[in-house]
């Protein structure tokens, strides 16, 4: 019993002065899982009182036996199979059982029972199968018992209960029917077990023994909730083998010479800037070696490129020791008098990006690491990873995930608490977005900044999450280097094997507060005392080989030398920088497609227009359905042959403009992704670009892949109902590359909010942070439609305030202009009235030589408006973008006649016509619409202000004066004019909701607009 006693003498309970935990915390123990499976084999056959081996420890394990027994009878006992035989044919309670056939040798050595009589028999299967369940016990609980917490104060699941059927002491084995007698007993294991290695049956005191050295030591393996019976298996066989943690001399010292870097990085850093901010990895120095471990391991398996996300914890070095960027280049960024070459904000250290290509010393191949750069928010740089890793996935047609692979660090709490985990959790295995498996690796110091875990996640552990997606767990002391390393090949093994996600979770601490400048001892007190007296796991692993025998003293000593003195040599020539790149920590270069030093290669955009010819073409593939045998349903029929009469008329309405400005595209080499929610068919029902045959499931066809022999693929994909997660795929995918139109849709353009972190902290200033251009396009779609407070706005109000373009300076108009200010600014916000417009705005975004993001305003009535149509002849070659359409009607012909300019953008323009028509103002009113609201348009604003010299200047929208356009319009307007006209408003009213629910009101409110734009007279004695 010496082992059960070790075990018990653990896990006795902690008392609250030892864990810091006040009594009034302290959990409610959790019952042992009730069995409930049985009873589904019960219903139908017999009361337990009938077969008393039936009892509920067993359930589990004859469960499992049964559903083998239905797929394959032979793949159980014989006497199973007859048991479950007559128990099937409805045999009465207790008459199910017969005795198996003569066992001969096959018992032999195992327990003895009295020969002959039934009930010993019975005793005989009772005791195993209650084995079998001890067995399944430690495979689902283990875990909570393992010994993960290197400080030895936590439990990692924030109980200190002890699951009842973990055998913690010999009376535990009442539970099981079994008693200090049977240890000695041998019995057979099960198929489920791999702790007998080439073994078939143990003496019980052994199988405990293996029980608790595979699952309640240094690691502690979830995985049980894994309903895939060879995933299950694969892991099992992983840590059950006896002998499985053997490591040869030269792991070991590879794995103290990880560890040296991995720490002495930290000291030299400590050392030399002792009070700077540097999120240092002290007291989780194993993560470097556990990073490299997978990155060797998943190269071995053939993966070449590696896209890694963390957070600030042990940042820099993990791009000293796992990137292997320059230090020089690391150490130079704590010099304060650099000054900066590049222009924009630049971002601390611990967030900027990196991409290295290197030979893996291990494995001998190239490897290419890129760590991605992200804001503090944390976890919000998940979902970008996985795009970028889902994009180079695709140009490289790597479709297993085989070649390309991401790595995603945590912390224990933004893991546990940021909801863009769970997103990100659920896009890994849709077709459109997995990355067919992604190691992540959390960081559990078992703290939050000052927050205690007890009071941070209501899961026992941080990593419950993961759960959701059926990926293993596993937990790993974080002082067990040796530990680490094994658990860190499993994963990567695991990823390639299965090609899913997969956690490994280091239990470590935290050395220091939450940066190096912080007061642990304010909030953590018991904790960080017992910090203070922890000693560092270099030391003890050091110690712990040094007294096999794998290193002297002398060698690590001398080993610990050269690494510091390769940090004081980098930091002297750290000192010869004068200028700080950031260009140098670029995470997604895009080779080839800027000059030597990173500027476009024009500031000139061609035509945006297509030949009549290729419009017809890609008009007639819209309207078609290209293979044949598919049956479109009838209403779509209707859909495709209204598209066809408008191609043969020479027009277009919005969903035919997208389609030839993708079809074209595509035709281009470009590829297009469009992602979002309802995509395919378009929330809207206009775009139908995926085909469904009405009589075979899953049979679709997409005609836009149709276009012609060597056209790029088109990727159109309705996504999980997501913003954050998906608009942050979107653009990891779009930075992959800038020959790709990537766009993501919002089901309607106020749900975009839901996502608002990935358009502050990436999309508005990545370029400014992270000298990293984005072309990524939003489609909002944007209107007041009287549907309410929801699913009217796209906020167009918080796009535009970002936008850098000066509101008070009017700029310098030079030949290049239209194109120049594309390229000053952070992103493009436009809201077209037209479909022709739409169409060349989208083409825009790749004929440009640079990428900035797109932000547009989409229509949702315009969609069957009858005139948003647009003339072959705005698409022709030569065609262009329209920032500003300028009125062509009477006023345009007599501009000094005119009374009023209205000046508007997007569908308000339609009813702004409709309603001069029926005041017969032709004449005296003309309307400008603003196509191209950011950068704002001043050259042709100031054209059209200067051409109607006689008329009041009015800007004209539907939404509330506080939202919409109005304050981003006014002061460029003034600046426009010298403020030497006053620009008047006509709009809705300041108002906290964008919209009213009441459809009457609504109206009113359009009525009263309406009355005041056209009302000469609205502004009369205003000054
Ligand atoms: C979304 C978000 N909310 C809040 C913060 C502020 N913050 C920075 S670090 C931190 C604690 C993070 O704890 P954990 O995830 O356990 O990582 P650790 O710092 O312990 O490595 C917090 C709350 C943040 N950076 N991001």
């Amino acid at each position: 019993m010496h082992r059960l006693r070790t075990c018990a003498a653990r896990l006795r309970p902690l008392t609250a002065a030892r864990t810091g935990r006040g009594t009034s915390i302290q959990r409610t123990p959790v019952p042992a899982a009730a069995p409930r499976t049985f009873r589904h084999i019960r219903c139908y056959t017999a009361p337990v009182a009938a077969e008393p081996f039936l009892n509920g420890t067993s359930s589990n394990y004859v469960e499992e036996m049964y559903y083998a027994w239905l797929e394959d009878p032979k793949s159980v006992h014989k006497s199973w199979d007859i048991f479950f035989r007559n128990a099937n044919a409805g045999a009465p309670p207790g008459m199910a059982y017969q005795s198996p056939p003569p066992v001969g040798e096959t018992l032999s050595g195992l327990s003895q029972v009295q020969t002959g009589t039934q009930p010993n028999v019975e005793k005989l299967v009772e005791d195993h199968l209650a084995v079998q369940s001890l067995i399944r016990t430690y495979q689902i609980r283990g875990h909570h018992v393992a010994q993960l917490d290197p400080l030895g104060i936590m439990d990692a699941d924030l109980d200190s209960y002890v699951p009842t059927d973990i055998i913690t002491s010999s009376d535990k084995l009442g539970l099981y029917g079994l008693d200090e007698s049977d240890l000695d007993r041998v019995f057979r294991l099960p198929t489920t077990t791999y702790i007998g290695g080439s073994e078939t049956a143990l003496a019980l005191r052994e199988i405990i023994r293996r029980l608790e050295a595979a699952y309640c030591q240094h690691i502690g393996v979830e995985f049980m909730f894994i309903n895939n019976q060879e995933q299950c298996q694969w892991i099992r066989q992983k840590f059950e083998k006896p002998g499985l943690m053997q490591f040869t001399l030269e792991e070991k010292r590879t794995l103290l010479a990880r560890m040296i870097r991995s720490t002495r990085f930290e000291d030299f850093l400590q050392r030399k800037w002792s009070s700077e901010k540097r999120f240092g990895l002290e007291g989780c120095e194993s993560l470097i070696p556990a990073l490299k471990t997978i990155i060797d391991k998943s190269s071995q398996s053939g993966v070449e490129s590696v896209i890694m996300g963390m957070p600030h914890r042990g940042r820099l070095n993990v791009l000293a020791n796992v990137i292997r960027k320059e230090l020089e280049q690391i150490f130079c960024q704590f010099d304060s008098k650099l000054e900066a070459a590049d222009e924009g904000s630049g971002d601390v250290k611990y967030h900027l990006g990196m991409y290295h290509r290197r030979i893996n010393r291990v494995t001998d191949r190239n490897i290419t690491l890129s760590l991605m750069a992200n804001p503090s928010h944390l976890e919000a740089v998940d979902p970008v990873v996985q795009g970028k890793t889902k994009a180079e996935q695709f140009y490289c047609s790597d479709t297993e995930g085989n070649r390309v692979m991401s790595i995603l660090l945590h912390g224990d709490a933004a893991f546990a608490g940021q909801g863009v985990v769970y997103e990100t959790f659920h896009l890994s295995d849709l077709p459109s977005y997995t990355t067919h498996g992604t190691v992540h690796v959390v960081v559990n110091n078992q703290i939050g900044f000052t927050t205690d875990p007890r009071m941070a996640r209501s899961s026992p552990y941080p990593t419950d999450v993961a759960r959701v997606v059926n990926a293993p767990i596993f937990h790993v002391n974080a002082d067990d280097p040796e530990a680490v390393m094994y658990v860190c090949n499993v994963a990567a093994e695991w990823r390639a094997t299965f090609h899913k996600d997969v956690v490994v979770d280091l239990v470590c601490y935290r050395r220091n507060g939450h940066n190096e400048m912080d007061e642990p001892m304010f909030t953590q007190p018991l904790m960080y005392k017992q910090i203070k007296k922890q000693k560092g796991v270099l030391q003890k692993y050091a110690e712990k080989l040094i007294a096999e025998g794998v290193v002297s003293r002398k060698e690590y000593e001398e080993d610990i030398a050269t690494y510091d003195k390769i940090c004081e040599d980098a930091h002297a020539r750290s000192k010869d920088e004068k200028i700080l790149h950031i260009k140098h920590w670029l995470d997604s270069p895009w080779p080839g497609f800027f000059t030597l030093d990173g500027q476009p290669k024009s500031m000139s955009c061609p035509s945006t227009g297509l030949s009549e010819e290729l419009l017809r073409h890609i008009g007639s593939v819209a309207s078609s359905v290209p293979v044949e045998n598919f049956t479109i349903h009838g209403g779509l029929s209707r859909i495709l042959k209204a598209r066809c009469a408008m191609v043969e008329s020479r027009s277009i309405d919005w969903a035919l403009a997208e389609y030839m400005a993708f079809g074209s595209l595509l035709k281009e080499g470009i590829h297009v992704r469009l992602s979002g929610q309802d995509v395919e068919r378009g929330t809207f029902s206009h775009r139908h670009h995926v085909l469904h045959d009405q009589n075979v499931d899953k049979k679709i066809c997409i005609p836009m892949n149709y276009m012609c022999p060597k056209q790029a693929p088109y990727t159109v994909c309705n996504s999980s109902l997501s913003e954050y997660g998906v608009l942050g795929f979107e653009l990891g995918f779009a930075m992959a590359s800038p020959n790709a139109l990537v766009l993501w849709e919002a089901q309607f353009g106020d749900f975009h909010n839901t996502a608002q972190c990935i358009i502050d902290q990436f999309i508005c200033p990545g370029q400014a942070k992270w000298v990293r251009q984005n072309g990524i396009v939003l489609l909002l779609p944007h209107g007041l439609e009287g549907m309410g407070p929801e699913h009217s706005s796209a906020r167009p109000e918080r796009f535009l305030q970002m936008c850098n373009d000066d509101s008070d300076a009017f700029p310098k108009i030079t030949e290049d202009f239209a194109v120049r200010q594309l390229y000053d600014c952070n992103w493009i916000v436009a809201n077209c009235s037209t479909p022709a417009n739409f169409f060349h705005v989208l083409r825009r975004q790749i004929l440009l030589p640079f990428r900035k993001p797109l932000i547009i305003f989409t229509p949702k009535s315009l969609l069957r408006h009858p005139e948003a149509r647009s003339s072959f002849d705005d698409m022709l070659p030569g065609t262009h973008f329209s920032r500003v359409i300028p009125e062509q009607g009477p006023a345009a012909q007599n501009p000094t006649g005119v009374k009023r300019v209205l000046f508007c953008t997007g569908k308000v323009y339609y009813e702004f016509t409709r309603e001069r028509k029926n005041r017969n103002l032709d004449e005296s009113v003309a309307i400008v619409r603003v196509e191209q609201l950011s950068p704002f348009p001043y050259d042709l604003m100031k054209a059209e202000t200067d051409k109607y010299t006689q008329a009041e200047l009015v800007w004209c929208q539907e939404e509330h004066k506080n939202q919409g356009y109005y304050d981003y319009i006014k002061p460029r307007f003034l600046t426009t004019v010298s403020s030497a006209r006053p620009v008047r408003y006509v709009g809705r009213g300041p108002a906290a909701a964008p919209a009213t629910g009441n459809k009457k009101a609504h109206l009113m409110e359009l009525e009263r607009l309406l009355e005041t734009a056209f009302n000469l007279d609205s502004f009369k004695g205003q000054s």
